[in-house]
């Protein structure tokens, strides 16, 4: 019979995207816990025209909860997802609280299913599973098909990220910024404290010794955990730019084994979840605004790489929503293989 489910951090921008791919997807449930901070507990939300309640997360809120949903940030996931785990609830987790725990699965559906196999609702205890970053996820629906025919030896992505990636909170003060900028008045920055609007900036993301920041290091150790692959070279650079909700992402593959263009082209239009865009003749290419508020990923730009010999190497550029299958489709495809 269909499963209990919870959502953890219901308010958030994931949150509320979890309910309308429950809702697109028709995703089976008994019941469903609506759970945020003390902050929202007894608002009121109409979901599938039925009014819940804003429950507030506590140790007792997984009580007979099949699936739980958590977009609530790394450090209430690092606290109540064990404590669901205990109580015999799968966790479907968006944060990067547990990605690079050894034993726990990091899936995206499409590329690696069988990390997460056997887990499965009645299985009779609890279980977490991981939902890789954002741009993990985006960059690797496009790469790995490519990756699955002719071995990536080297990736350099250079990503170009949207204000959802930070928080509704950040999406509003993008907007407020442009009025504020086309006004002729100073922006408001709250929460990033530089200017955003007609503007782009290195990732927000704390930076480490070595340089990098974390949204990069995630790209490098997430893609070699996906694909098992310890010895693959990931290199990248994160951007934050003045798009609402899709991140856009250029990437540069070196192959063990030649892989011309044509032959990508192909593979692309046939890789589940991905859409290819690539119309030299109109110059018509993925772009944020296109894939925003959809599941697929759109890929384009392919071209051999002309600083490599032969068909070693590929440039291809690759868009997707970051609320969607950036997070929030990526955990509820999770959570299907779980019934
Ligand atoms: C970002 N990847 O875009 C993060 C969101 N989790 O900042």
């Amino acid at each position: 019979n269909a499963p209990s489910l919870a959502v953890v951090g219901v308010t958030g921008a994931v949150g509320q995207e979890f309910l309308s791919v429950l809702s697109d997807r028709d995703f089976p449930y008994r019941s469903i816990k609506m759970l945020a901070s003390k902050r929202s507990a007894g608002k009121q939300l109409t979901f599938q025209d039925r009014n819940y309640t804003i429950e507030e997360l506590t140790e007792d809120s997984f009580d007979g909860v099949d699936i739980a949903l958590f977009s609530a940030g790394g450090s209430i996931s690092k606290h109540f997802g064990p404590v669901a785990v205990d109580k015999g609830t799968i966790v479907v987790d968006n944060s990067s609280a547990f990605r690079m725990e050894e034993g726990i699965p990091l899936v995206i559906p499409e590329v690696n299913p069988e990390a997460m196999e056997g887990i499965k609702v009645g299985m009779g205890k609890g279980a977490l599973i991981a939902n890789p970053n954002c741009s993990t996820i985006i960059c690797l629906m496009a790469v790995t098909p490519l990756h699955k025919h002719a071995k990536v030896q080297r990736m350099v992505v250079s990503t170009y990220q949207a204000a959802s990636g930070a928080g509704a909170a950040a999406m509003e003060e993008l907007e407020l910024q442009t009025r504020e900028v086309l006004e002729g008045k100073p922006p408001t920055c709250n929460i990033f404290k530089q200017q955003y609007a007609f503007n782009l900036f290195s990732h927000n993301a704390p930076i480490l010794s070595n340089g990098y920041n974390e949204e990069e290091i995630k790209l490098v150790k997430e893609t070699r955990k996906i694909w098992n692959d310890k010895n693959v070279k990931v290199t990248a650079t994160c951007i934050r730019v003045p798009v609402m909700r899709a991140h856009a992402e250029s990437v540069n593959l070196q192959f063990q084994q030649p892989l011309d263009e044509d032959t990508a082209k192909d593979i692309l239009k046939s890789a589940p979840g991905v859409v290819v865009i690539d119309d030299r003749a109109s110059n018509h290419f993925p772009t944020p605004l296109e894939v925003s508020n959809k599941d697929n990923v759109a890929v384009g730009r392919i071209r051999r790489d002309l600083s490599q010999d032969g068909n070693q190497g590929l440039d291809i550029f690759v868009c997707g929503d970051q609320i969607r299958k950036g997070a929030a489709l990526n955990a509820i495809q999770i959570a299907e293989m779980l019934l």
